[in-house]
């Protein structure tokens, strides 16, 4: 499946000249009326005359956190139409996560934690640019992390951080490619955390960690001075940053936390750290094997913290791979460090940690997160001020070194309090300063009032001419923390049907061949003792057992093969009052366990409309009472 962008571009021509200019700017400039239109009919328009018609398909992909849902959401933009929801931490009914034995081995022995918090969801690099290959997504929570592969679009790998309380910050390594996706703690917690040392802060601190991409196990952790809020890594694989605001680890009421005028930016040598881990040079805690080393203090070979005012928020590398940006939240500025003084730095060649910031600008009340256009220009979220302002980097340097400049391009209202905002491409350094989507925290009157609960409201800003345009407002279910904005080429793995010797399924093919069945033929039930094994294909209207018999307190396993090899062909199965219900996708094996405590007939059923006669698609259990 090839989503080639020569479509879209020869589109985009043909419907410029038909409209003309005057049609886009009067639909454009008509944000009440728009906003009135559902979601999926709406029609981006920016300066480049893009629209999104019915049948027509987005440029981009773009990954939304789903907040305390738990899950990943995977919008078109510009459209901002929802496209599907992928579960991570959560149990979710229409797929059965957290429901079939698959989910489950996945979740693994978190399993019994029912949701998640998910903020961060960041894609795999290749040289600077997404890969297409995975998403990893934060759940502060449960401390854990979670991979979304990008083919089939499933979640094929959780795993909690050990060492920490709450995973926050989260991003992979951009180049050379991404070996490690960078973890931070952020609650600091005693070591070990197991009652002895309770109500002492001073002895409390937390970790940044090296979760190793591909094999999703932790590799090094660093302990810091402070806590960790948000990171992000820079384009030569040698440096991670991440903010932290608590000082240099003293604070934990909320007054404490706010007392300090500066707290820092914490620089972490990755180049060191895996040296010192190479060489043995480390210890291990709390009963974890992880290597960890040493990073809190003034000259570890592993860290420099940067003071920078106050409680800073995001942390975001410039696509140039130039600066890091750390956003200041209380303070009105956002603080611009040269990465290229980072070698120095760490050589003791500077005078001050200072030494290595180049700019502050001003920016505005409550700056949380700075995106980039690709163009020299940023784009800061201020949340008290309700506004992203957009600045250039280079004019704010120069303002900094005392030049009489202006760097400030224009500040938009939005709607309101945004926290993160993000453009297309631009956390890479293909960075296309195309779109601009900031995600509200609060809608309060841009939409019908849903009662107590109100939506967020990501807002869609055209940044491709000079001046920001807010063109959609996107409702959403609580509370997209963060999203990525991934180009549609860098997709093209993306596969509408399961390859049947898949790892998503394999440990139920390998019991299925160990009871001697073929899924793809078979249909067979399997006594052994108690436990039942039911393997039933299904293909579109028929499960192939329309009938099978249990006894009352047997554990049943079905194990269901949709064999229809149709695109979008899905089917499912229920069995009505077990709270049993999953999904089967095309070519997919998908398998549930259960008791079945209720003597009586119970008929079990397709949940997924997938035929004429797909009311007819059921059977019956038979449970009899036992001897
Ligand atoms: Cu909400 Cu990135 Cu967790 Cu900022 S974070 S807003
Ligand atoms: Cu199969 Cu409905």
């Amino acid at each position: 499946m090839s989503q080639d962008s020569e479509n879209n571009e020869s589109g985009k021509v043909s419907r410029r000249a038909f409209l003309g200019a005057t049609a886009f700017s009067g639909v454009a400039g008509a944000g009440l009326a728009t906003g009135l239109l559902p979601r999926a009919t709406f029609a981006a328009n920016n300066e480049n005359g893009v629209a999104v018609h019915p049948g027509e398909l987005d440029e981009y992909y773009g990954f939304w956190s789903g907040g305390q849902s738990g899950e990943v959401r995977i919008l078109g933009v510009p459209s901002m139409r929802e496209l599907m929801r992928i579960p991570v931490f959560n149990v979710d009914g229409a797929s059965g996560w957290g429901v079939t034995n698959e989910s489950k081995r996945v979740l693994g022995d978190t399993a019994h934690f029912q949701n998640g918090d998910t903020h961060h969801p960041h894609m795999s690099f290749q040289d600077g640019t997404y890969d297409g290959k995975y998403v990893w997504i934060n759940d502060k929570a449960n401390s854990r992390v979670g991979r979304i592969r990008c083919d089939v679009m499933v979640t094929d790998r959780i795993t909690r951080i050990p060492n920490i309380t709450s995973v926050h910050g989260l991003r992979p390594q951009k180049a050379p490619y991404t070996k490690y996706v960078f973890c931070n703690g952020e609650f600091v917690i005693p070591h070990p955390n197991d009652g002895r040392d309770l109500d002492d802060p001073s002895k409390y601190f937390t970790v940044f960690s090296g979760l190793n991409a591909e094999t999703m196990e932790v590799d090094w952790q660093v302990i810091v001075d402070g806590n960790l809020d948000n990171t992000d890594a820079d384009y030569t694989g040698k440096y991670a940053a991440s903010t932290c605001y608590q000082g240099r680890g003293e604070g934990v009421t909320l007054a404490e936390t706010m007392r300090n005028e500066r707290d820092h930016a914490v620089i972490f040598n990755i180049e060191a750290i895996e040296k010192a881990v190479e060489a043995g040079d480390y210890i291990t805690i709390d009963g974890s094997k992880v290597p960890v080393v040493d990073g809190r203090g003034d000259n570890t070979p592993f860290t420099r913290y940067i003071p920078v005012p106050k409680s800073p928020h995001g942390l975001n590398t410039s696509p140039d791979g130039k600066y890091f940006v750390a956003n200041g939240k209380l303070s009105p500025t956002v603080t611009v460090i040269a990465i290229d003084r980072l070698d120095d730095l760490f050589a003791g060649k500077l005078k001050t940690e200072r030494d290595v910031v180049v700019a502050e600008p001003e920016l505005g009340l409550g700056p949380l997160h700075t995106a980039y256009d690709g163009r020299g220009n940023a784009y800061t979220t201020l949340f008290i001020d309700s506004q992203i302002v957009k600045w250039n980097v280079e004019d704010a340097i120069r303002a900094y070194n005392g030049e009489e400049v202006n760097y400030v391009r224009q500040k938009l209202d939005v709607h309101y309090q945004p926290g993160h905002n993000h453009t297309t491409m631009g956390e890479t350094k293909e960075a296309d300063g195309k779109w601009l989507v900031a995600l509200c925290k609060f809608s309060k009157d841009r939409f019908l009032s849903t009662g107590v609960l109100k939506p967020e409201n990501d807002q869609l800003i055209d940044i491709s001419g000079d001046e920001m345009k807010l063109v959609h407002d996107g409702p959403a279910f609580a509370e997209p923390h963060d999203c990525t904005l991934v180009h549609r080429s860098k997709m093209r793995n993306v596969q509408s049907l399961w390859t049947r010797d898949d790892p998503f399924f394999a440990e139920t093919v390998a019991m299925a061949k160990e009871d001697g069945v073929t899924l793809e033929a078979d249909n067979k039930v399997i006594r052994d003792g108690n436990k039942v094994r039911v393997y039933m294909t299904a293909v579109a209207p028929v499960f192939g057992i329309d009938k099978f018999t249990v006894k009352q307190g047997d554990e049943v396993t079905v194990v269901v093969t949709n064999l229809d090899r149709i695109e979008d062909l899905a089917h499912g199965f229920v069995m009505t009052n077990h709270g049993v219900s999953f999904n089967i996708s095309p070519q997919q094996t998908a398998s549930v366990t259960f008791v079945a405590d209720q003597p009586g007939v119970h008929w079990y059923y397709c949940s997924f409309f997938c035929h004429a006669m797909h009311m007819e698609m059921r059977g019956r259990m038979l449970v009899e009472l036992p001897e």
